[in-house]
């Protein structure tokens, strides 16, 4: 017997008419989704043309760049450039902004393949992106958007075949890939409230150098939930975003080497947090940083600037918000 399931064109296309909205976001979904079935082929096969290793060259964040870095930040660019839909990119992998259409509608930021230390063993990685829309009417201001004003925001998980997007307002949605390479099945993500299923996620071998509230509230809380932990945000988050809890990357204040402190985070704002808080948010749960603000209410200072993050189940982030703001949490 014969079944057909909805793809996420379909989903998109009657999203768009049922809103009265132009095609051009879909002629730019397309570009990201052909980006990603390219990643997902040299993942795929990043074994056996040698691959897996690093590239040479160091990032803007002074970081070691693997090959696939290289290669699929290579590919997003292509197909965005393509779109003819995108006036500006930023990607994890380059210092600058990237020009591409004069006329482009859309502001991209994406990390073309994130959680690179799962890419020498194959394991999953992700490549996220958050869409904001440059402004039609008057001189533009600037590319610097708060999450808040981002149209939407997805992840794929590579290379399980999965697919997260978030549309303003209208939820958080995830797809499967199918035999012929499409994305199908929409399913609304809402995090559970049954605490039943919550998980934990965070760098355990951190613990000790984290700000004295954070560290308190997992003294207190963290045996009542499971733990899991895979290194690569998308794959983490996804997890969360099914099962409900909370992902951590707090700030590091309390390192014995200074050096080794991050008092900003570690994650990047504009194409990892904001996307994964974007998405938490249309899932009906919340995100914040150090001091407890909203991630998606922070405009970023830079490309490349820096947050910690408290993403997941209202409950949970609100708990550890409180700890955040009391005094005690002094480092
Ligand atoms: P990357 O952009 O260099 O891959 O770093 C981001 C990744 C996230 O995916 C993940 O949540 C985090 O870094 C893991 O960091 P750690 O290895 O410190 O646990
Ligand atoms: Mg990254």
């Amino acid at each position: 017997m014969l079944s057909f399931e909805i793809t996420f064109m379909d989903f998109l296309l009657e999203h768009q008419e049922r809103h009265g909205r132009t095609y051009h976001f879909l002629i730019l979904m397309n570009s990201i989704l052909n980006a990603a079935k390219r990643i997902q082929h040299y993942y795929l096969t990043g074994a056996l043309h040698g691959n897996l290793g690093l590239s040479g060259c160091l990032n803007v964040q002074g970081e070691r760049v693997m090959k696939l870095d290289e290669i699929a930040n290579a590919v997003v660019k292509h197909y965005l450039a393509r779109s003819g839909r995108v006036i500006y990119a930023v990607s994890e992998e380059e210092e600058d902004i990237i020009p591409m259409n004069a006329s482009g509608r859309y502001f991209v930021y994406y990390d073309p393949m994130d959680g690179s230390s799962n890419i020498p063993h194959n394991l999953p990685v992700g490549f996220l992106f958050g869409i904001a829309k440059r402004n039609l009417e008057g001189p533009e201001d600037g590319h610097l958007r708060a999450g808040q004003d981002y149209i939407a925001a997805g992840m794929f998980v590579i290379p399980t075949g999965t697919f997260t997007i978030a549309l303003k307002e209208a939820g958080c949605w995830r797809f499967n890939i199918d035999e012929t390479m499409n994305y199908v099945k929409p399913t609304r993500m809402k995090l559970p409230d049954d605490p039943k299923t919550w998980e934990l996620s965070f760098n355990s071998a951190h613990r000790d150098y984290f700000a004295n509230g954070v560290r308190e509230w997992l003294e207190e809380n963290e045996k009542k939930y499971q733990f899991r932990y895979l290194g690569a945000l998308a794959g983490d988050f996804h997890r969360i975003l099914t099962n409900g809890g909370m992902f951590l990357y707090p700030a590091i204040v309390n390192h014995p080497d200074p050096k080794k402190n991050y008092p900003q985070g570690k994650l990047r704002l504009m194409y990892e947090a904001a996307v994964v808080s974007f998405m938490c948010h249309e899932a009906g749960g919340e995100a914040v940083d150090e001091d407890g603000r909203p991630i998606l209410s922070i405009r970023p200072e830079n490309l490349h600037q820096r947050t910690a993050l408290y993403l997941g189940s209202k409950p949970l982030v609100e708990e550890i918000r409180e700890k955040l703001n009391t005094r005690k949490n002094i480092r």
